[in-house]
């Protein structure tokens, strides 16, 4: 008899605390993609010295003076401050954008009961992926003060969600990220239809800088996108027009963060 699939846990936020050192939490993963599109991940196997020493290098960084910065900015690899994307988003936020070419996918496969185990991570494994590594850094922010804007929120990074597959982050102690569960309600955190993209979004903080690097899984420019054939029951048609992921890549960096960018894709 197989064992009961492993519940995710959660902690003092509602968010689902995976352990992927647990082969029972492939299920847990499935959950947590269906019902939030974020999970947090533990004995994951990078070491903290590694996480360290990438976070101090990237706070070394950030501490550059302005004209070294920029003298890496470009499009849309490279350096940028306060702009993001090109269609006029922009937030209290500075980034290091850089292209990067790694496997994930196999855990998730494996608990949507997907034969081939490395369906997924094929797509964001291979030598011509269109992979990233973001570095954010949100400096404390002066704006928010009671007395002069009466404390409101200060956008780091506005809502949006990501468009690659699978995205891995990594920040520092200070809060800010938030996901969206419904379109009302957004919960602080300390990511065929099935799994959506989480909407998601960063505040500034008044007093502590935020440090986060994320690793964005993407395929290769020709891939071509549609519903895994082995997910959909006979009947059932994919709920998209196919696209390359180029073409997805193009439409979004032609949109603004807060757009949908599937609808266009949408089936009548
Ligand atoms: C969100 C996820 C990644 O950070 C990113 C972002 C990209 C950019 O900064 O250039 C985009 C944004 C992200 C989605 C919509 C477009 C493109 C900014 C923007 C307004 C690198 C990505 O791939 O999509």
């Amino acid at each position: 008899m197989s064992k009961p699939a492993a519940e995710p846990k959660f902690g003092f936020s509602p968010i689902p605390v995976i352990d992927i050192s647990d082969p029972e939490s492939k299920q847990a993963i499935v959950k947590a993609c269906e019902d939030f599109g974020f999970f947090k991940v533990i004995n994951h196997g990078v070491s903290s010295e590694l996480v360290s020493v990438l976070e101090q290098e990237a706070v070394k960084f950030f501490s550059l003076p302005k004209s070294e910065k920029t003298q890496l900015a470009g499009y849309p690899f490279g350096y940028g401050s306060r702009e993001i994307g090109r269609n006029g988003d922009v937030g209290w936020v500075e980034y290091l954008l850089m292209n990067a070419n790694l496997d994930f996918g196999s855990m998730i496969t494996d608990g949507l009961g997907i034969k081939q185990r490395d369906t997924l991570s094929k797509l964001v494994s291979d030598s011509n992926t269109d992979s990233m590594f973001r570095l954010n850094h949100y400096p404390p922010c002066p704006l928010i003060n009671k007395n002069t804007n009466g404390g409101k929120n200060v956008i780091g990074f506005g809502e949006h969600t990501d468009p690659q597959i699978i995205s891995v982050l990594r920040s520092n102690n200070t809060s800010g990220l938030q996901i969206c569960l419904t379109d009302t309600s957004w919960i602080s955190v300390l990511t065929n239809g099935r799994f959506k993209s989480v909407k998601h979004r960063v505040l500034a903080n008044s007093r502590k800088s935020r440090v986060s690097m994320i690793y964005f899984a993407g395929p290769s420019l020709t891939q071509r996108i549609a519903p895994l054939t082995c997910l959909i029951d006979n009947e059932e048609e994919s709920l998209y027009e196919e696209f390359t992921w180029s073409e997805y890549k193009n439409s979004a960096d032609n949109s603004r963060l807060s757009d949908n960018r599937l609808q266009q894709f949408k089936k009548e």
